[in-house]
């Protein structure tokens, strides 16, 4: 690849009062960041309209993309759309993020110039330096104590396992079979850097400030929640039975990358 080019994929459900912040913001950005980009929303036909707002968004900026999909099919499916989008096309590095604010936008130039020296950069909250703001306490503790259950279960030295701020390179993306990825909610974050770490992918964590959002709801729901500590056992037992995909020779040394 001649040029590194980043894409940022924002799964929307219900974001109506978020996407417009968040675009303006992402917009502001832009100039501090150390590649050239652009930005995916994937929207899930949301019943609120952020759909059609998104188009309306893009109409404007030549470096925003929508995709639209008819059902809510939960977080892991519009990132694995956005990833086989991003793909197709020509982007070194591909970025998770929520589309509410949570993930400080300000914190991306870090990110992908951390980039550089990782095949995976994680916004980490639980790594020193990095927080949390405005959490209520039962959802502190479900996080912490998920993050703390999959470090422990998977045997990885990783402080935040969940967050949902991460930069791929492309060739991760490209060498994890994601037509294999089970999981949907918080396990799906975990599966992909549990996975990641299995290939020999080197992963970072930056710390980050992650704040509540202040517009629309938390999709987060006891399913989500449920499935992480079922998958979790699951994945570790898939690794140990060599069911998992490790080391391909594909693997590029990223300090080659400019
Ligand atoms: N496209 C799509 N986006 C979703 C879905 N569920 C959640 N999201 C988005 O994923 C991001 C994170 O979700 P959120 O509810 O904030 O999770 P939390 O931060 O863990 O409470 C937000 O941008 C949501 O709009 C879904 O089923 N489909
Ligand atoms: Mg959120």
């Amino acid at each position: 690849m001649e040029q590194s080019r980043y894409l940022i994929v924002l799964p929307t459900y219900d974001e109506r009062e978020n996407l417009p912040r968040m675009i303006d913001a992402l917009a502001a950005v832009r100039d501090q960041i150390p590649m050239p980009g652009e930005v995916l929303v994937v929207d899930d036909g949301s019943p609120d309209g952020t759909g059609q707002l998104a188009d309306q968004l893009a109409a404007r900026h030549d470096w925003l993309h929508v995709l639209h999909r008819p059902a809510k099919q939960g977080l892991g499916r519009a990132y694995l759309a956005g990833f086989e989008w991003a793909l197709q096309r020509r982007f070194s590095h591909v970025i998770e993020m929520d589309c509410d604010l949570s993930h400080p936008v300000s914190a991306l130039p870090a990110m992908l110039e951390a980039s550089r020296h990782a095949d995976l950069v994680l916004g980490s909250r639980y790594t020193p330096g990095g927080g949390v703001a405005g959490w209520p306490l039962h959802r502190r503790v479900i996080s912490r104590g998920g993050c703390t259950y999959a470090r422990l279960v998977l045997g990885v030295p990783i402080h935040d396992l969940t967050g949902g701020f991460k930069c791929f390179h492309r060739w991760v993306l490209e060498s994890l079979d994601l037509s294999h990825v089970r999981a949907g909610g918080y396990a799906f974050q975990i599966e992909l850097t549990y996975r990641t770490l299995r290939m020999g992918g080197r992963v970072v964590e930056l710390p980050i400030t992650f704040t509540d959002r202040a517009y629309g709801e938390s999709k987060m729901s006891r399913a989500i929640v449920l499935e992480a500590v079922r998958e979790v056992p699951a994945l570790r037992l898939r690794a140990v039975r060599g069911a998992l995909l490790e080391r391909p020779d594909s693997a590029p040394d990223v300090s080659l990358i400019p």
